[in-house]
């Protein structure tokens, strides 16, 4: 700081982000040098990556487990990587900032070396994305970048700054404090309540109703209203499906838990939806993946909704009445309205069969004993070792479908975070998770196929010392891929299989040239041990569980066709 209470730019932003409370920041080098020493001096560690992709994962995993920014940062050349890496925070509503550097305007159209246009690339996932061309400029940028990606819906924003890495927050001072926000507060920043006459209207419809089943998503997930979800399906004896993201927001094994309705389900929970008269949506984007694209439930189905975010509101339900308002305050203020009605327990107790039978069909392979090891079984050893505060962070495709049905969550503690599309996001992501988790434990689950795209990050689980516990269900291939490439080679034996198998892989010896304990693992008794050691270490450690290609993980339930006018 200079005698004049100035600062330059980098220093500004250094204690502008450490101000804010957050622990660590990621990047690849070259960027921002002194704004990353000057953190370092702040408390706020910076965790140098090995791609910028991974970087960004990373900010994600931070930002869904702390409910606030993770930011990562990348110069010029790297911010295409870095673009790439924000698919999956817009997807999964998480609010990553994320920093570059871009050569100066004299350098633009005249075929400078390593340098594209970064608008285009940041424009298809970020909310707000503004260069930033002084330092006289960099608090209002910042201060507006921080509150758009917290503002529902949270979703990513960017900032270009002048200068390959960053270079003009060297240049300018300012005497602005470097202050970022008034007050420190996580996702939702404002728990708005819906219109009373609103909250009335829902309590009418809902109450008429005799089959009332519950769908919450991501957005009650980040409004943690789980227990506001409970309470009113206690009320309303409706059964409550949800979304993969919010997988665990109500305990898994509660008698009116559906499990994950859509795509990435098991059959009860579609079937219990598609059984209602009337269907209430709490946070949750009514996307084709959780309605298996608008089927479930059927697009003419009567819908309440309570949403934060306006245009969520009959996206693609047309027969819906909207309350907006935060899920949690809203759902709150609606069961005070609503009170304990008599209600007929005949859908609840339906539900509660259909989810029945169907673990009853599980038990087989959950419990199998041999070699190859089931999913079913390792998954059943995961919902063992998870501590009551743990957080489990699964990857996409069958790592998603594996971990969100067969995995049983509490409900009152642990956390679950997925990826919202992109494979290989979960390792680098639950890295992210582990920096904000503080005491609680991280668990990655995640496929080989998905493994591989960052094995890198090994080393920096190692030097950063983030002590995550990593599962590879290592199947040697794509193994959710099989049965499309099946159906395309006619059902001949061993035909296509190039396109989707790899070689075999013994992830420990990988993991063991990177500094990082490996666990091996192929029979069924040795799952439960090594989670166990995976658990109670200090420091990264991979357990590598060998499993085998061909066995399928649950499948959706479908409608049949004539039911559903999606
Ligand atoms: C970036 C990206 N590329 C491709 C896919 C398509 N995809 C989804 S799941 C999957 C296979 C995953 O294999 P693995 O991680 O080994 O898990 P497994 O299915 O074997 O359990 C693929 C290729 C994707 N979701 N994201």
């Amino acid at each position: 700081m200079s005698d004049q209470g100035t600062m330059n730019g980098a220093e500004w932003l250094a204690r502008a982000l450490a101000g804010t409370g957050m622990s660590h920041v990621f990047f690849v080098e070259s960027v921002m040098r002194r704004t990353l020493l000057q953190l370092g001096d702040l408390g706020v560690k910076p965790i140098l990556a090995h791609s910028e992709k991974a970087a960004a994962y990373m900010a994600d995993g931070y930002a869904r487990v702390s409910g606030r920014p993770g930011v990562c940062m990348a110069q010029s050349v790297g911010a295409a990587n870095l673009a790439s890496g924000l698919q999956d925070p817009w997807l999964g509503r998480s609010p990553v900032i994320a920093l570059t550097g871009h050569k100066e305007p004299s350098f633009q159209h005249r075929n400078s070396y390593q340098e594209i246009a970064h608008a285009p690339l940041f424009s298809a996932v970020t909310k707000f994305s503004s260069p930033v061309y002084s330092t006289s400029e960099l608090p209002r940028l910042l201060r507006h970048a921080w509150r758009a990606a917290l503002a529902d819906t949270p979703r990513p924003t960017h900032l270009d700054f002048n200068g390959l890495q960053g270079d003009v927050i060297e240049l300018g001072q300012t005497a602005e404090p470097p202050v970022i926000e008034a007050d420190a507060r996580r996702i939702p920043v404002h728990r708005p309540v819906a219109d009373e006459r609103d909250i009335a209207r829902a309590a009418e419809i809902l109450l008429a109703s005799r089959r009332l089943a519950i769908v919450a998503g991501d957005g009650a997930a980040a409004s943690a209203a789980g227990p506001e979800v409970l309470a009113l399906a206690e009320a309303l004896a409706a059964p409550v499906a949800t979304t993969l993201g919010a997988r665990g927001l109500i305990p898994t094994r509660h008698r009116l838990s559906a499990g994950v309705a859509g795509s990435y389900s098991a059959p009860p929970a579609n079937r219990i939806v598609c059984g209602a008269d009337l269907v209430l949506f709490v946070g949750c984007d009514t996307g084709d993946q959780v309605t298996l694209n608008w089927r479930v439930p059927a697009i003419d189905t009567k819908i309440v909704q309570i949403e934060a975010d306006p245009l969520e509101i009959g996206r693609s339900y047309p027969n819906t009445t909207g309350v907006l308002g935060d899920p949690k305050a809203t759902l709150a203020r609606l069961s005070q309205v609503i009170g304990h009605p008599v209600r007929d327990q005949g859908f609840a107790e339906e539900a509660a069969r259909i989810v029945a039978d169907w673990r009853a069909s599980m038990a087989p392979l959950v419990e199998k004993n041999t070699a190859p090891i089931s999913v079913e079984r390792l998954c059943a050893e995961v919902t063992r070792a998870l501590p009551s505060d743990g957080i489990l962070v699964a990857d996409t495709g069958y790592s998603g479908i594996w971990t969100g049905t067969m995995v049983d969550l509490n409900g009152a503690g642990q956390g679950y975070q997925r990826a919202a599309g992109s494979l290989g996001w979960s390792f680098p992501a639950s890295l992210g998770a582990t920096c904000a988790a503080g005491r609680r434990k991280v668990v990655c689950f995640t496929g080989d196929g998905g493994f591989y795209y960052h094995l890198a990050e090994l080393e920096t689980a190692r030097r950063c010392k983030i002590p995550v516990a990593v599962i590879v269900n290592n199947n040697s291939g794509f193994g959710q891929n099989l049965t499309g490439v099946r159906r395309i080679s006619g059902n001949r034996p061993g035909r296509g299989e190039e396109l989707i198998r790899f070689g075999p892989t013994d992830f420990t010896a990988v993991a063991r040239s990177f500094g990082v304990r490996g666990l091996r693992v192929e029979q069924p008794q040795e799952i439960a041990p090594a989670l166990q050691q995976a658990l109670a270490a200090d420091e990264p450690v991979l357990v590598d569980v060998v499993t085998d290609l061909e066995p399928r993980a649950p499948e959706a339930w479908a409608p049949p066709r004539d039911a559903s006018a999606g």
